[in-house]
């Protein structure tokens, strides 16, 4: 495993402790999540050296999909006897989540659409897709994003060479179905089979791409919310809105995939 810094690593975990009384009731995801509320939001943190794809762990400062990553890596890790978790269990998590196969092998064996990294965490036994088993409703993967906007991307921009890898695996992703809830179907109660603590992803009609943002589904008050790394509000926020209210407000947001992790 290459190293990284576990000064970083070391902050993720104490991050758990500082509030770990609030919410112990609450499924692991919620739980270690909302140890983050307030965390700043801040993108692009994992592209720290264009040139050398390693592992990144900053805990404080997190996207909707780090926060995520971060939450569900601890929220897997075995406890050890004094309640604690091990800082390695948690990179090596980390590692299997974020990389193809959970090995580290350049900028694009990182998974990059959330369409591989759903099917690469059901592989690895780390979550299930509770959509599939409960919404009839499916989309098709489209996927061209990344290799028809390498500008946006510092490790396409400058590399024809990766921009060519990404191309191979979205075609190789292509042409799959995947069962999602579309937004008119989602009431601002949630649905019965959405429980606390499954990770929402939320999917978009923007060209070429399946998943615009990341969450952790969370009901307050019979509302279901998101407890998310908001772009908007540059926090880690337990949103007002419903989710159902947030995909009507957001012409882009077509719906959910619910995945749930596995205990
Ligand atoms: C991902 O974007 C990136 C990964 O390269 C990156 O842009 C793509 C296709 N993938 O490793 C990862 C972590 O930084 O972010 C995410 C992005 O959501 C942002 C981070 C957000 O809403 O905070 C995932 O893909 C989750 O939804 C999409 C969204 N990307 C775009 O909308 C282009």
């Amino acid at each position: 495993m290459k190293r990284f810094s576990a000064i970083l690593a070391l902050g993720c975990l104490l991050l758990g402790s500082a509030s770990a009384m609030a919410q112990s009731d609450n499924h692991p995801m919620v739980s270690k999540g909302l140890r983050y509320l307030n965390t700043p939001y801040v993108a692009h943190t994992l592209e720290i050296d264009p040139a050398n794809e390693d592992l990144v762990v900053n805990c404080d400062e997190v996207d909707c999909t780090t926060f995520v990553e971060y939450v569900l890596a601890e929220a897997i890790c075995p406890k050890m006897a004094n309640g604690e978790i091990s800082e390695g269990q948690f990179a090596d998590n980390l590692i299997k989540i974020r990389y193809r196969n959970g090995e580290i092998k350049g900028y694009t064996s990182r998974l990059h659409y959330i369409a591989e990294w759903v099917n690469n965490g059901v592989k690895q036994g780390m979550i299930e897709d509770v959509a599939a088993t409960n919404s009839r409703f499916t989309m098709k993967t489209n996927l061209s994003f990344m290799s028809s906007h390498p500008e946006l991307y510092p490790q396409l921009a400058n590399s024809p060479a990766n921009v060519a890898t990404m191309k191979q695996i979205e075609e190789a992703l292509n042409g799959f179905e995947f069962h999602y809830v579309p937004q008119e179907q989602l009431p601002n109660g949630g649905l019965s089979w959405i429980k606390n603590g499954d990770i929402i992803a939320i999917t978009t009609n923007i060209p070429g791409l399946d998943v615009a943002h990341m969450g952790i589904a969370m009901y307050v008050d019979n509302k279901l919310t998101l407890l998310h790394a908001s772009s908007v509000e540059k926090k880690v926020v337990i949103s007002t809105l419903s989710l159902a209210q947030m995909l009507k407000n957001n012409a882009k947001w077509t719906g959910i995939r619910v995945l749930r992790m596995k205990q």
